[in-house]
């Protein structure tokens, strides 16, 4: 089992929401905080590293992942888009990341998967860690792929993985649908913190969520691995019912967990249960 101590660690897509978010709350949580993106980010301060690189580009990943120990990794394409920017960011991008992480001796990653790898799930239907894939858009598949990816780095070459299945990160949930699967930036510090810290991760799944009670996610697998989340979205869930009294509905957003991702572009003649 790889060991878990860690010393320098890099977020990838560190200029993004998640990324800027992780930067405060990981702040003095290690010796060193490596912080990666395509575009430039704000200067580093104590404790921090800057650096700017397109993860389609080789060379430039190998020197991004020199001497960390883990990887939070939140680059790439974060939402549906062409299949063409999908595969250079999520599919060569995340190659590259991986595989350069394994030649520069990574000890673990946390991979920011998503819930649109199973976003075609009914929001009828609890699932766990274990159900198989249901991808709800190319964004979705690309998350898939991640996961099975790293499941053969950890297989294969022994390298921790945490893949957290991430809902919707904000300080509130921001519609019904998110009321299931929010996330607070604390929790997902503490999930982020056990995939990096915890001494038994060789390759976990984990949704990313708060402790919400409408959750669609038997959450066991992250509570095994001792994540105690401090927030619910039930507080907010008045407020955002109401804000969403009388807009106009559409039945597949609605019907399965990953809404628009699944309504978007859908043509099937026949629901899939
Ligand atoms: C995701 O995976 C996206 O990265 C994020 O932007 C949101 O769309 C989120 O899912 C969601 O489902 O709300």
């Amino acid at each position: 089992m790889p060991s878990a101590k860690m010393h320098r660690v890099l977020i990838t897509g560190a200029g993004g929401r998640i990324g800027r978010g992780l930067r405060e709350t990981l702040r003095g949580v290690y010796p060193i905080l490596r912080l990666s993106d395509l575009v430039p980010i704000a200067e580093a301060r104590d404790g921090e590293e800057v650096d700017q690189t397109n993860i389609a580009d080789v060379k430039a990943v190998e020197r991004m992942v020199q001497g960390c120990d883990g990887i939070i990794h939140l680059g790439g394409i974060s939402g549906e888009n062409t299949w063409e920017k999908i595969l250079e960011g999520n599919i060569v991008g995340l190659y590259n990341t991986f595989e350069a992480a394994r030649q520069a001796g990574v000890k673990r990653i946390v991979m920011a998967t998503s819930n649109h790898a199973v976003g075609f799930y009914p929001r009828s239907q609890t699932i766990d860690h274990r159900v198989t894939v249901r991808p709800d858009s190319r964004y979705g598949v690309s998350k898939a792929f991640s996961e099975a990816l790293a499941s053969l780095y950890s297989d294969k070459h022994g390298m921790g993985f945490l893949c957290v299945r991430i809902g919707n990160y904000g300080t509130e949930p921001i519609d019904s649908r998110r009321l299931s699967i929010w996330v607070s930036p604390r929790d997902l510090t503490q999930l982020v913190r056990i995939g990096l810290e915890h001494p038994d991760v060789r390759y976990e799944i984990v949704y990313g969520v708060s402790g919400n009670q409408r959750s669609w996610y038997d959450n066991s697998n992250a509570h095994r691995l001792g994540y105690r989340p401090e927030d619910d979205s039930e507080p907010q869930a008045a407020q955002v019912l109401s804000a969403e009294a009388g807009q106009p509905r559409n039945r597949i957003a609605d019907k399965y967990q990953g809404g628009t991702f699944a309504a978007e572009e859908y043509d099937a003649a026949t629901e899939r249960e």
